[in-house]
């Protein structure tokens, strides 16, 4: 693994618990964990697990006894570790949004698309029960035709001027700001849970707070915001469907408020992972019908707890690298795939050149 932050521990507890919840085909051995701190590093990998601690990727890349690299950094870094990993054969998971540019984007797949390892981008969203039992209900027909696809991820972490410039405030590092964080996420889950792609797309970014605190500096030492703070798009899907999207870290009071709703010509349904356990679902009748997704026929719930208990947060990883494992298993391709991230980083851009503008996808 590289990177030991926020992704690296909630990958790290996935790496550490798949193994006893599901019945994989092979075991993971939580060889060597990386990051640039060694003492930081050190200690990250004695808390998660991790039987080693380095503080240079390169090494990991080149270990014969590393068959998996999960890449849990900053955008800036992802394209030079995955493509490396790649080339000497590995396989490689990779946190989202997959690239800083689409010019990184291609290069990555184009890597990928060589193999022979297998690779996958980690939109951990899809691996909700909730968002995988929705998109079987659309598969089925159950929804019919879709005409609306509603998206939102609303977060409020940096309403606060005074929150510092944290590298995902910077565009050399994280590429964008609330669209490629947060928004890259609903558009993958409005096109997995529709099987429709995003066609074309006219947007808006802004940035509300241009300038904040340097981190570790004093309140008065600012710096440039150089991302959006929000970002509001529509679109056309494949299908026919319209689409409209909002990512913003400015709605005050929300945390973590992943929502998709989708109105077909026979029903509609919607989900909201702030309660990410409960699927709500409309035959057209009197409103809506909350289902609890935690039965044991339902998607992933059935390795878990008894019908109510419910899952978070964490639990998509665990799933994500179920799906992962099993995929390089079976010599299939992980899905999404790094093609996938591409397409949503060409979105993505996109909506950063419309300003208002409509932009087809190519
Ligand atoms: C921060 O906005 C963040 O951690 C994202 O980077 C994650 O992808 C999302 O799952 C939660 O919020």
């Amino acid at each position: 693994m590289i990177g030991y932050a926020f992704m690296g521990r909630v990958h790290s507890q996935a790496w550490r618990n798949v193994a006893a919840f599901f019945e994989l085909p092979a075991k993971p051995e939580m060889r060597v964990i990386c990051g640039r701190s060694k003492e930081a590093t050190e200690a990250a990998a004695a808390r998660m697990g991790w039987a080693e601690a380095v503080t240079d990727w390169r090494e990991v890349v080149a270990r014969d006894d590393v068959d998996i690299i999960d890449i849990c950094t900053p955008g800036d870094s992802h394209a030079e570790i995955a493509i490396a990993a790649l080339a000497a054969g590995k396989h490689v998971i990779c946190e989202k949004p997959l690239a800083n540019t689409v010019e990184e984007a291609i290069r990555m797949a184009e890597a990928a698309a060589r193999g022979p390892g297998k690779s996958m981008v980690a939109f951990n969203y899809r691996r909700v029960p909730a968002v995988a039992l929705a998109r079987q209900l659309v598969a089925e027909g159950r929804l019919g035709e879709i005409r609306h696809v509603r998206a939102q991820y609303l977060q409020d972490w940096i309403v606060d001027p005074d929150f510092p410039l944290v590298w995902r405030l910077r565009k050399d590092k994280a590429g964008s700001g609330a669209l490629g964080d947060i928004g890259a996420h609903i558009i993958d889950t409005a096109e997995f849970v529709t099987g429709q792609r995003v066609v074309g797309v006219t947007g808006l970014t802004e940035t509300f707070v241009k300038e904040r605190p340097l981190e570790g500096g004093s309140r008065t030492d600012r710096g440039t915001v150089t991302v959006d703070d929000a970002a509001l798009f529509v679109g056309r899907m494949s299908g026919g469907a319209l689409a409209s999207f909002e990512a913003t870290r400015f709605a005050t009071g929300r945390k973590n408020a992943l929502r998709i709703e989708l109105n077909g010509a026979l029903g509609s349904l919607y989900f909201d992972f702030e309660a990410m356990n409960e699927l709500w679902v409309s035959d057209g009748g009197a409103g809506f019908t909350r289902t609890l997704v935690t039965e044991p026929e339902h998607p992933y719930a059935g390795a878990w707890w008894p019908p109510g208990h419910g899952l978070g947060y964490e639990h998509t990883f665990t799933h994500e690298i179920k799906d992962f494992l099993e995929a390089i298993a079976a010599g299939a391709d992980p899905s999404p795939s790094f093609a996938d991230g591409l397409r949503v980083q060409r979105v993505l851009e996109a909506v950063e050149q419309s300003n208002g503008a409509y932009k087809e996808i190519p």
